[in-house]
Order: structure tokens, then C-alpha cells, then sequence
């Protein structure tokens, strides 16, 4: 018996040996050099799906926006004809196209692809075939707007879609024509802006941006440069806009701390948190932001990640925190700013409706949209107020008793 415990104890001590020497033998993913892994670029799909506006096939047609099919059935964005290379936007003297870019990698989180089939599939009162009842302006009868279709994303992919997305906004832009974009996650900002950037020139562009969170990081998302969490530093770093020319709205939780404000100090970023606006109210803070892009370069791009509102009217995204504004607040300000400003683009990210189970989020996102395309529409109208309101609308015909006067 007591061999036998023996030759047991003898086995189990070179236990620990073996796993030394399995370790040092067995691959491990830790042992390699911390380099990414190669691409296969003989593989046949590698570039496959940069090519989804590869229209080269298609019958041959006058150049100009068009319906795909009937005019009834074929989602499209708020039901506008499409478009889908630079020659249609020249043709039909498009104002704004509107692009898909169906990118959530940046966000980690599943779900910000399918933003923009939301919004076409989304159901809107008027649609902007009506006149808005704030300011009597149907968007659709200034303005000629136009569905871009989507961009070309790589989905295993944030990095190797940046180029594209960058490319097909500035086509958008050189023809003159606003691009809108509608994500997709808040990584889209970087190629964005800097298509912008590019068409307008680096100095001449103000950025608002519009969002709970900061989304300057430059570490602390494993290496990445870009993410959802990254776009702005990646902006200011390689110079595409200048921190002067940027506006943060709506900060709040616990990002950024200290470290992001000073460099947003640092950068001469202006900024207004939630703390500022439930300290002065928000018609005070809206009028600073008026002024601040009244101040700004000649041009003007908005950012608008969702989760700026609070939770109660944007579930449907990855983030969300509470304590933010209302649409009732944004509203006017959106209108205002696309009214009063030479605006050069206008994003919406960050909406995921697998997360909306009331289509809330899809309807306060399609409903911002229409403001911004209501202010467009309201400077091409000749109306330079952004804060104009309809007198029929506001106004009623009974003289006010007078104990009102
Ligand atoms: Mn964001």
C-alpha cells in the first residue's frame, strides 16, 4: 500500500513539470508578436465588398435621379427617387443625398447597420410632402433631395471602411449637393468630416457635434485609432478640422473626465455640457450655440449621435444615458442651425433598432432629420430666421382679452 502511494506521489510531482513543458511548447496566441494578423489578399472576395456601387452592368439611362421599380414598394428614404453616381446629382440639381452607411463594428455592438433600412421603412406624418406646422415649409417642394444608397462597408472591418465612405461623401460634396448620412455608428464622423474637409478646405469647416459621450479618446480601446469612441481625436490629429472650429453639446455621465477637458481646453474646443444647460436653461445655452456657429468658419457640418436625447426618447442605441434633452428642446435648434448656417453636411448615428421596441428611437431619428431638411429647405425659401415660426400657425385671429396685454 504504502508503494503504491508511493509510485502516486512520484506520478503527481512531475504534474507540474509537464505543464512547464506544455507551455512552453504549446502555441499560444500571447507568444506571437503583437502585430496584426495579415490580410489574404488572393482570396477572390478580398475587395468584394467595396464593389456594391459597381453599376457598370446596369442597363444604360439618362443621367438623373430615378425610382427603382414603382414608386410604391421600393423602400427608399422618406420615399425620394434615387440616385447613384455623381452625373445624377449634377443632372437633377440635387441639394442633399442622402447615403446608408451600415457600419456598428465601432460600436461593439450589434445592431447600428441596420439605421438607415430603418429610416427608409420608417412611417412620418407629412413625410415632407406637408407643410411643417411650425414654420409652413414642405421641405419636398424646395428642395430636391435624393436617396444615395448605401455605402460599401467591409462588416469584419471599421478600419477598411473608412476610405470608402470618405470617397463616396466627397463625391456627394463636389457636385455641391449636402451629404446626409445616416449610420451606423459614430466611427462614420472621421471619414465624414474629412471628405468634407477635403471639398471645402480644412480651415473653412466648423464641426457641432452633438452626443452624451466625448468620443476624443486616442487609447484605451485595444490599439484602435478608430472607433465609435474615437472619431475627434482622430480629426484634430491629422488635421482635417481645428479645435477652434468645434463644438461638443450635451455632455454628461462620466465622459470625459478631467484629462478630455483639458485637452479639449487645450484644442480651444467649445463646449456645453447637460451641468451648463441645467444651470442656465436650455434657451440660454441654445442661443450661445446659435451665436458660437454664427462665429464660425464660413461652413458648417453637423454631428448628430442619437444619444445626445435622453433614453426616454432614444432607446434604440448602444449607450445610452440618462439625464438628456428632449426633442422638444433639439428640435428648434436643429431647424435653426440648418436655416441659418451655410450647412455642407449632416450626420445621424447611432441608432439601433434592435434595440428600439417601440420604434421610438426610428421615429424621433426620422423626425430630426426632417427638421434639419425643414431648415435647408426654409434658407433656400429665402427665410434667414431660424427661429421663424409661421404667424398662421401661432397666431390666432381673436384679439387677446385685455388683462393679457
Ligand atoms: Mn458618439
Amino acid at each position: 500500500m504504502e508503494r503504491i502511494n508511493k509510485k502516486v506521489a512520484v506520478l503527481f510531482a512531475f504534474i507540474p513539470i509537464v505543464i512547464v513543458f506544455a507551455q512552453d511548447f504549446t502555441p499560444s496566441v500571447f507568444d506571437r508578436p503583437s502585430v496584426p494578423i495579415p490580410m489574404n489578399t488572393a482570396d477572390p472576395s478580398y475587395d468584394l465588398w467595396s464593389q456594391l456601387r459597381d453599376d457598370s452592368g446596369d442597363p444604360v439611362r439618362e443621367p438623373g435621379p430615378f425610382y427603382p421599380g414603382t414608386r410604391s414598394g421600393a423602400l427608399t428614404f422618406f420615399n425620394l427617387p434615387m440616385a447613384a453616381n455623381p452625373e445624377d446629382l449634377i443632372a437633377g440639381e440635387v441639394d442633399v443625398a442622402i447615403l446608408g452607411a451600415t457600419i456598428d463594428m465601432g460600436v461593439g455592438m450589434r445592431g447600428a447597420r441596420y439605421g438607415p433600412n430603418a429610416i427608409r421603412g420608417s412611417i412620418t406624418a407629412g413625410g415632407g410632402n406637408l407643410p411643417h406646422m411650425h414654420t409652413g415649409i414642405a421641405w419636398k417642394q424646395e428642395l430636391k433631395v435624393v436617396d444615395y444608397g448605401n455605402a460599401p462597408i467591409d462588416r469584419f472591418s471599421t478600419e477598411r471602411s473608412m476610405p470608402m465612405v470618405r470617397e463616396l461623401v466627397r463625391e456627394i460634396a463636389s457636385t455641391g449637393a449636402i451629404p446626409l448620412i445616416i449610420g451606423g455608428d459614430h466611427s462614420l464622423e472621421y471619414p465624414d468630416v474629412a471628405a468634407v474637409a477635403d471639398i471645402y478646405g480644412k480651415e473653412n469647416v466648423g464641426v457641432i457635434h452633438f452626443d452624451a459621450h466625448y468620443d476624443a479618446a486616442t487609447e484605451g480601446y485595444g490599439g484602435h485609432l478608430i472607433s465609435h469612441a474615437q472619431p475627434i481625436a482622430l480629426l484634430i490629429e491629422e488635421g482635417h478640422i481645428l479645435g477652434e472650429n468645434y463644438i461638443q453639446v450635451g455632455l454628461r455621465g462620466y465622459w470625459p473626465g478631467e484629462d478630455g477637458f483639458e485637452w479639449m481646453r487645450e484644442n480651444n474646443f467649445r463646449y456645453h455640457t447637460m451641468a451648463e444647460i441645467e444651470r442656465d436653461g436650455w434657451d440660454a445655452v441654445m442661443e450661445r450655440i446659435l451665436a458660437e456657429a454664427n462665429d464660425g468658419p464660413e461652413y458648417l457640418y453637423v454631428s448628430f449621435d442619437i444619444d445626445v436625447l435622453d433614453p426616454a426618447y432614444t432607446p434604440g442605441t448602444g449607450t445610452p444615458v440618462s439625464g438628456g434633452l428632449t426633442p422638444r428642446e433639439m428640435f428648434p435648434l436643429i431647424r435653426a442651425l440648418c436655416t441659418e448656417n451655410n450647412l455642407v453636411g449632416f450626420e445621424l448615428v447611432e441608432l439601433n433598432p434592435l434595440v428600439d421596441p417601440g420604434y421610438t428611437t426610428v421615429l424621433n431619428s426620422s423626425a430630426l432629420v426632417q427638421e434639419c431638411l425643414t431648415g435647408i429647405a426654409m434658407r433656400k425659401s429665402g427665410i434667414s430666421d431660424g427661429g421663424y415660426l409661421n404667424p398662421l400657425t401661432v397666431e390666432d385671429a381673436i384679439p387677446d382679452p385685455p388683462s393679457l396685454n
